[in-house]
């Protein structure tokens, strides 16, 4: 079985809101919403695609102190075996812009159980709502 490692990321604001993006038409998993990030390209640290990941999709710069990570998902897609740590991060300059997603939302870590996510980002709103209160 092939495994694919992705990296998350759950951007949190000052009022303790979460960012979650919609993937766009075309892409695998369309219209779901998702922690932003991406696939590890050879030769990257995790830490290091995240931050190229943020950049692309978000616009923003992210330092690598500022990356806690929190936990990781795990996921069986009939193509692939998906493996997602997420990371958290609440320092960042820049706006967030929308550049690769539909539509962007800030929610409290107990609203994202309202939201249609792909299935191997369920399972990281618990420990979210843990750190973060619902
Ligand atoms: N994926 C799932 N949840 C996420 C992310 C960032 C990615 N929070 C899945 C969707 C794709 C694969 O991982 O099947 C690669 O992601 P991308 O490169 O299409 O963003
Ligand atoms: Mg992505």
């Amino acid at each position: 079985m092939k495994i694919t490692l992705v990296v998350a990321c759950a951007l949190v604001d000052a009022d303790n809101r979460v960012l979650v993006a919609q993937r766009p038409e075309g892409k695998a998993l369309a219209g779901l919403w998702e922690f932003p990030g991406g696939k590890m390209e050879p030769g990257e640290r995790p830490e290091q695609t995240l931050i190229r990941e943020l950049d692309e999709e978000l616009g923003i710069t992210v330092k690598e102190e500022c990356l806690a990570p929190l936990t990781f998902a795990s996921f069986g897609y009939p193509e692939f075996h998906l493996l997602m740590p997420l990371w958290v991060c609440r320092r960042w300059e820049g706006q967030v812009i929308a550049r690769e997603h539909t539509a962007l939302k800030w929610l409290r870590a107990g609203k994202l159980r309202d939201m249609p996510m792909p299935p191997a980002d369920e399972p990281l709103i618990p420990p979210l709502i843990d750190l973060l209160g619902a």
